[in-house]
């Protein structure tokens, strides 16, 4: 117990304890549902499933509309939480889903809105550095190409935020 050893275990322990606090420190008074305003653009509350010890992944999802009259594009993204953020789009190939990389990003017309959705188009988080746990918050820088840098803050959930009011989910 008192050998070198034990002493990545602690230090891990130790930075258990400081994520959590960054955690309860982010986590502010719209826990429920959110929502982020720009001059053009409304993000509609970004969550993310919890993830089980030592996932390797995760994923974002929210729902952008587009109510100013350019056309505007989520370019990309970044969070402390992971390695990377990569935009993915589900796509069927052969009767298959996979997950298709959108590296130039994806447009968001006037009028209209991008959906991030279980099943389908999806925010991924790559080399998660940190189990996502219900219940807590995390900082999410969006690019965009005309509002600029927008930061969210993503709630954890268990579940899906209205999963009873989507008949399509399986
Ligand atoms: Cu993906």
């Amino acid at each position: 117990m008192f050998s070198s050893g034990a002493y990545a275990p602690v230090e891990g322990y130790f930075m258990r304890i400081l994520f959590s606090l960054i955690a309860a420190l982010l986590f502010t008074s719209h826990a429920v549902a959110h929502e982020h305003e720009t001059e053009q653009l409304h993000i509609d509350h970004p969550w993310s499933r919890a993830t089980p010890p030592n996932a390797p992944t995760g994923a974002v999802y929210f729902i952008i509309y587009n109510h100013g009259s350019q056309v505007d594009r989520l370019v990309s993204a970044e969070t402390p939480v992971a390695e990377s953020a990569q935009l993915h789009a589900t796509v069927e190939r052969n009767g298959m889903l996979g997950m298709q990389h959108m590296e130039e990003g994806t447009d968001i017309a006037v009028k209209g809105e991008l959906r991030l959705e279980p099943q389908g188009n999806h925010l991924m988080l790559m080399g998660l550095k940190q189990p996502l746990v219900a219940g807590q918050q995390f900082p999410l820088t969006l690019h965009f190409e005309k509002a600029g840098d927008v930061l969210v803050q993503v709630s954890v959930q268990a579940d899906a935020p209205d999963a009873s009011a989507h008949k399509h989910q399986h």
